[in-house]
């Protein structure tokens, strides 16, 4: 017999569970089905959801995902596709350099174990985030640095590349004749992919992999590989990924902030406004000046986004579609 759990929304919440809008829920522990004065909300699964205009990364993931893959193979690959993608001057192979004309890459991936993997600041390597999940899965560490991470990729059989393609060269060169250094994420700059799946088994992974901000000092790290910052899964609640200003989101810790809400009862959506909130509301805040937006998904496959401007999108599978959706924000005017 299967076992159910009736459970009152107060202590739901306190378990760690999902909750719905009312006080009273029944949850089949083995389905993860959950029933609402009898009418049954049953979780959304497969679902993807991933930062700005991803379509090919996301039906890459889904398609995984409704072949009966995890959620972590499906983070994996989806990612793999944008830093495969020399176009996409943000992420991977063709990513703007920093300001001494090296392409760093940092990313993270997290599965529904609570494991995390990162690397930080790599050369040479495009697919960092397949790196990360060796880093996770190969060595008793969760994060290798530079040369160290380089090293272990090697050993790990990646590929030495070249990541300076001769558009990001181009904008480098144009870059330094006046070489001014602002550190601000803009509609050009952005397409950092953070990544969430939820698989047919109901678990949760993500992923997130950038070459950070464009022209940036040697050495400096943004919040995309940092646990918490750029990412946070926590199987029995949901995930959450940023993209924008590394340093913003890293100084209100956001997707750990934006998972421990949904935790309290937030909704996805409702966790994104507040972490965005935390944000533009700081004493000397200069929001105006540049972009964050997060992405976050529940247990239950809800999902919600929000930005500080207008334009931040992302796509999202769900029920069999993949659409890229407008983020609402709080700069209205
Ligand atoms: C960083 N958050 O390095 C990244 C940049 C980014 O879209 O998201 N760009 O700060």
């Amino acid at each position: 017999m299967k076992r159910r759990n009736f459970i009152k929304k107060a202590s739901a919440t306190g378990l760690g569970l999902v909750t719905v809008s009312s006080s009273i829920i029944s949850c089949d522990e083995e389905s993860g089905k959950k029933e609402l004065y009898g009418a049954t909300l049953k979780p959304q699964r497969p679902v993807v959801i991933a930062t700005w205009n991803t379509p090919l990364a996301v039906e890459t993931a889904a398609k995984i995902l409704e072949n009966g893959g995890s959620a972590l193979d499906a983070v994996e690959y989806g990612c793999r596709i944008e830093e495969a993608n020399e176009k996409n001057q943000t992420v991977g192979k063709g990513g703007l350099p920093d300001r001494d004309g090296d392409v760093t890459l940092d990313a993270c991936i997290m599965n529904d174990k609570g494991d995390y993997g990162a690397v930080l600041g790599v050369k040479n390597i495009t697919h960092v985030i397949s790196l990360a999940r060796k880093v996770m899965e190969d060595t008793p560490h969760v994060i290798l640095i530079g040369d160290g991470a380089e090293k272990f990729a090697y050993e790990k059989g990646f590929e030495r590349e070249n990541l300076l393609t001769e558009n990001s060269k181009k904008a480098w060169e144009k870059w330094k004749e006046k070489s001014e250094y602002k550190p601000i994420i803009n509609k050009e700059n952005h397409d950092t992919i953070g990544m969430l799946a939820i698989d047919k088994k109901g678990n949760i992974s993500g992923a997130c992999t950038t070459s950070g901000l464009a022209y940036k000092m040697a050495g400096r790290v943004g919040d995309s590989p940092i646990i918490g910052g750029g990412l946070f899964v926590d199987n029995e609640i949901g995930g959450a990924s940023a993209t924008g200003l590394g340093e913003e989101v890293l100084k209100t810790v956001g997707s750990f902030l934006i998972v421990e809400l949904m935790r309290q009862g937030k909704t996805p959506q409702e966790a994104c406004e507040i972490a965005i909130d935390r944000i533009v509301k700081k004493p000397n805040s200069n929001f105006n000046n540049f972009q964050v937006g997060y992405i976050a998904v529940n247990k239950n496959g809800e999902t919600g986004a929000y930005s500080i401007h207008e334009w931040f999108s992302y796509n999202l599978f769900k029920a069999g579609k993949n659409v890229n959706i407008k983020s609402d924000y709080f700069k209205k005017v």
